[in-house]
């Protein structure tokens, strides 16, 4: 499959993106990076708080760069905007912009790598188009349905496939005590890894640094970008239990080439304990 081939797992068939989807990528490229450069300095006191629980944080960074994003894009294309930090919508009708200004706030503010700006725009619910910004790293990941996905404007390969004895698994603690069967998977692979951003950990699986990533319950502003990054790289996004991710609604993300996809959904769900 070349990377110019539609495949996904959001349910059109590959349509040819529409012709106006280049042009708001642009956009959606410049403003995610003019937010990533707001992160990197935002030029006052973060003022870091707790939201649900106590490694659950925001700061005045996260806001800022969701004002600034939420304001251009307002201005620039009129469609609603759902942000983690306040940006609500009435409805998945037509197209919605989904963001997460900073995701990984508690790498922004400890570790202070391992953070991203990331921006989808979705049509009824499905992403058609999505950003996700390395901020530290430096690297952008684009990607438009049916179009492929790049890293820094080069095209990104059809990820690679894999056994389970050969792939990184990307999970935490939470999801290893809450699954045993899961933490036999990870005995049986090549070992766990957890960076702290959901979208790059996702991104991830894309570009073959990781074999797959699972999550036990991430909301859309997480995942809806790097879902559409790793579609468009041939990598299959569900539910744990393999059912087709709904990105609407908060949930369980299994993310994975289809043959390990495959295997992981059978020793997880299917197969007898
Ligand atoms: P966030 O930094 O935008 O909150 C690791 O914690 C990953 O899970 C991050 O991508 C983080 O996104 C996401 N996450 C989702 N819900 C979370 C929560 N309630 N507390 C901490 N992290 C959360
Ligand atoms: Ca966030």
């Amino acid at each position: 499959m070349s990377a110019s081939e539609p495949r996904d797992n959001f349910g059109s068939g590959g349509a040819e993106p529409a012709a106006d989807l280049a042009e708001l990528l642009d956009l959606a490229v410049t403003v995610a990076q003019e937010g990533a450069a707001i992160a990197r300095d935002p030029g006052r006191d973060l003022d870091v708080s707790t939201k649900s629980n106590r490694n659950d944080l925001v700061t005045v960074a996260d806001r800022l760069v969701e004002q600034h994003i939420a304001a251009r894009l307002e201005a620039a294309t009129g469609y609603p905007l759902l942000g983690e930090e306040g940006h609500t919508i009435d409805t998945w009708d037509g197209r919605v912009w989904v963001l997460d200004p900073i995701d990984g706030t508690l790498n922004y503010v400890e570790t202070r790598r391992d953070y991203a700006v990331s921006l989808a725009l979705c049509e009824n619910g499905t992403p058609v188009l999505a950003v996700v910004i390395d901020v530290v790293a430096d690297l952008c990941y684009t990607a438009v349905r049916g179009g492929g996905a790049r890293c820094n404007g080069r095209p990104l390969p059809v990820a690679a496939d894999r056994a389970l004895a050969e792939a990184v698994i990307i999970t935490d603690v939470k999801e290893l005590q809450a699954l045993p069967r899961l933490a036999r998977c990870v005995e049986d692979s090549r070992g766990h890894r957890r960076y702290g951003s959901a979208a790059l950990e996702c991104v991830a699986v894309a570009t073959g640094q990781a074999g797959a990533f699972l999550h036990l319950r991430l909301s859309p502003w997480d995942v809806a970008a790097a879902a559409l990054i790793c579609t468009e790289c041939g990598i299959r996004v569900t539910r744990l239990d393999g059912v087709p991710l709904d990105l609407r609604w908060p949930g369980s993300v299994l993310a994975a080439p289809p043959r390990l996809h495959d295997e992981l959904v059978h020793r997880l769900v299917v197969a007898p304990y």
